[in-house]
């Protein structure tokens, strides 16, 4: 089984990191391929950024179909380009949100989530809202750490994490943390130690979410909106799109 994980911002040394979390969860036989865009934001922390990457996605998902990969993760916290991503593929994709908003629900009546920036917590709102969660999810909370600080800032960004997490424990009345980055995925054991609540994180999650999809031989529906796109004449930049069958 190859699953594709697509960090959607262009910072390598993220991607080798959500890569080696997905290889450490992945059962024996799933082989992993972590691959970031070639050009975008070297972070994702607004709508903007989010446009700009879903483009990135969608181009490595089409990389992906060349090489046969059985299915896809979004590995940002935002899910840029996940619907785009589907219509690209019969392969299940997975948003490293929704994998951990659905996981938390198992195992909890409620959770909190804890990310990276205030206004990323609001795009998280918006995926709990859009995605149904909204009832699930007592609190969206922010370390205020900027997302590349969790590469060079380590230890710093670390502390402040655990802080909010604790926070979250004490005030929030929840069973679980959903943790709100794709950039937080080797810290999961240590803060579940550190805080004492199951600790969720969307890209381990959601490599056992495709595991369990690629295992139960479901893909992506081509019935209705997740349909191959439908070829026609692209223009300027994306003119080389123009009449592509999908398919
Ligand atoms: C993210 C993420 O997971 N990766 C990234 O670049 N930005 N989202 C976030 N909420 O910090």
């Amino acid at each position: 089984m190859h699953i594709r994980v697509i960090n959607p911002n262009t910072t390598a040394a993220m991607t080798a990191k959500i890569g080696e979390a997905a290889e450490r969860i992945a059962a024996p036989g799933t082989r992993i391929s972590a691959v970031n865009p070639a050009s975008g934001p070297v972070s994702i922390e607004s709508h903007f950024d989010e446009a700009i990457s879903a483009v990135g996605v969608t181009e490595e998902v089409r990389r992906g179909e060349a090489e046969g990969a059985d299915a896809y993760i979004v590995a940002c916290f935002g899910d840029p380009g996940l619907m785009a991503a589907r219509e690209l593929t019969r392969a299940p994709v997975i948003g490293i949100a929704e994998a951990a908003f659905h996981m938390a629900t198992l195992i909890s009546t409620r959770f909190s989530i804890v990310t990276t920036l205030g206004r990323t917590g609001i795009i998280a709102e918006h995926l709990l809202a859009s995605y149904g969660f909204a009832g699930h999810c007592r609190r969206v909370r922010a370390a205020e750490i900027p997302v590349l600080d969790l590469e060079e800032d380590g230890d710093a960004a670390y502390q402040r994490i655990v802080t909010e997490c604790r926070r979250a424990r004490d005030e929030d009345g929840i069973g679980a943390i959903v943790l709100g980055c794709g950039g937080m995925a080797d810290l999961t054991a240590r803060i579940s130690d550190a805080v004492g609540l199951p600790v969720i994180e969307g890209v381990t999650a959601a490599v056992k979410l495709a595991e369990a999809l690629v295992g139960l031989g479901l893909q992506t529906s081509k019935h209705g909106d997740l349909a191959f796109p439908r070829p026609k004449p692209f223009t300027g930049r994306f003119s080389e799109l123009s009449d592509t069958r999908f398919e």
